[in-house]
């Protein structure tokens, strides 16, 4: 099928089973297989876990671990983890053994988004973020900057090894494309959707559906209203700060959304997990170097990575108190200034307090 040799030669290579097979080949000598992905796993770690193991299972018939690192918050991957009915180990409780190889999908080594060993061997990296990590000595390298998702690349690979797709997994890798290609302009090649299109007439479109409209706690709109009630504008840019956030991926969701606000170019979301400041910043420009920038912005205070659009960081927090975590927000909000050249300006209410009190009296 042409489509699969579009995939297979997204990195400009010819022959359509070749990334494949060198995978497969240097896993053959292992007797089972461990599967990473970046702490707070999203649809595209998991989708991209779930096609690795098939892959690996189906070619090499050996026992394959998908691991979780971090909690699961967010409510739509949460569901995907129950309707794909994933089996996923913590990563504290795996057991390291030589015998095993270790494949890490939608991150890189060395990049502070894992809670592995620090001097864990890494036998294959799969990935699709711009910001690099550590990969020399790796004996498998698979990084495309240019595609949308991780998912691509995996489904890419089941197509090249032309193996059939059971609904659940069909349905993981086609939400993990999906869930990486939402907001405009898209992050996408042609590969992601020839890989979606592939994909979709497999997919169980009920359990799709179920993941999609995840129900929502409490604490979501909780959250919401708080970082609506402390958004701030500064000419193009829209700052969010919330306190402690029921769960790490929720900033994400919250830069989302305010990035729709049709006045701004950026937003930026940060709220303390575990004692963490996490942070998400989104841009409207295809060619932004969003990761770039949420980099330069955390210099020396914490860690940050991403793509042109989407970038997400955290910063470990040294103290609770009210004041130190103040005086961080005005570095970080400094910085963001200046990263976007905007000129040092008072912040202006997404909606005033004068408004919110209205509110509260009708
Ligand atoms: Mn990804």
């Amino acid at each position: 099928m042409a489509l699969g040799n579009g995939l297979a030669g997204a990195n400009g290579e010819r022959s359509s089973s070749g990334k494949s097979d060198r995978l497969l080949k240097i896993l053959s000598k292992y007797e089972g297989v461990v599967l990473l992905s970046h702490i707070h796993p999203d649809p595209d770690s998991l989708g991209s876990m779930m096609g690795l193991d098939h892959l690996i299972r189906t070619k090499l018939n050996i026992p394959v671990t998908l691991t979780r690192d971090g909690f699961i918050g967010r409510a739509e991957n949460q569901a995907m983890v129950r309707c794909l009915k994933l089996n996923l180990t913590p990563i504290e409780e795996v057991d390291w053994e030589a015998k095993q190889a270790v494949v890490m999908v939608d991150s890189q080594p060395k990049t502070g988004r894992h809670t592995i060993p620090e001097d864990l061997k890494i036998h294959a990296v799969i990935d699709h973020h711009e910001t690099s990590g550590e990969t020399q000595g790796v004996p498998f390298v698979d990084i495309r900057s240019s595609v949308g998702a991780t998912c691509t690349i995996v489904t890419g690979y089941l197509m090249e090894q032309q193996i059939d797709l059971p609904a659940e997994l069909a349905t993981g890798l086609y939400y993990g494309i999906e869930s990486e290609l939402t907001g405009f302009p898209r992050e996408a090649t042609r590969f992601d959707d020839g890989a979606a299109m592939y994909l979709y007439l497999d997919i169980d479109k009920d359990l799709l559906a179920q993941i999609q409209n995840a129900r929502l706690p409490h604490s979501y709109f909780e959250t919401l209203i708080e970082a609506l009630q402390n958004s701030f504008t500064y000419g193009k840019l829209i700052t969010s700060w919330t306190g402690e956030l029921p769960q790490a991926e929720l900033a994400a969701e919250i830069a989302d959304f305010l990035i729709r606000f049709e006045e701004v170019e950026w937003s930026f979301c940060a709220g303390i997990y575990r004692e963490h400041l996490v942070m998400s910043l989104r841009t409207v420009h295809a060619d932004g170097r969003a990761a770039y920038v949420l980099q330069d912005v955390v210099k020396g205070l914490g860690r940050a990575g991403g793509h042109d659009r989407r970038a997400g960081g955290s910063i470990p927090l040294q103290s609770n108190s009210a004041t130190a975590l103040d005086q961080l927000r005005s570095t970080l909000r400094k910085r963001l200034l200046t990263a976007l050249d905007i000129d040092e300006c008072r912040g202006q209410r997404l909606v005033s307090k004068r408004e919110q009190l209205l509110n509260l009296q009708t």
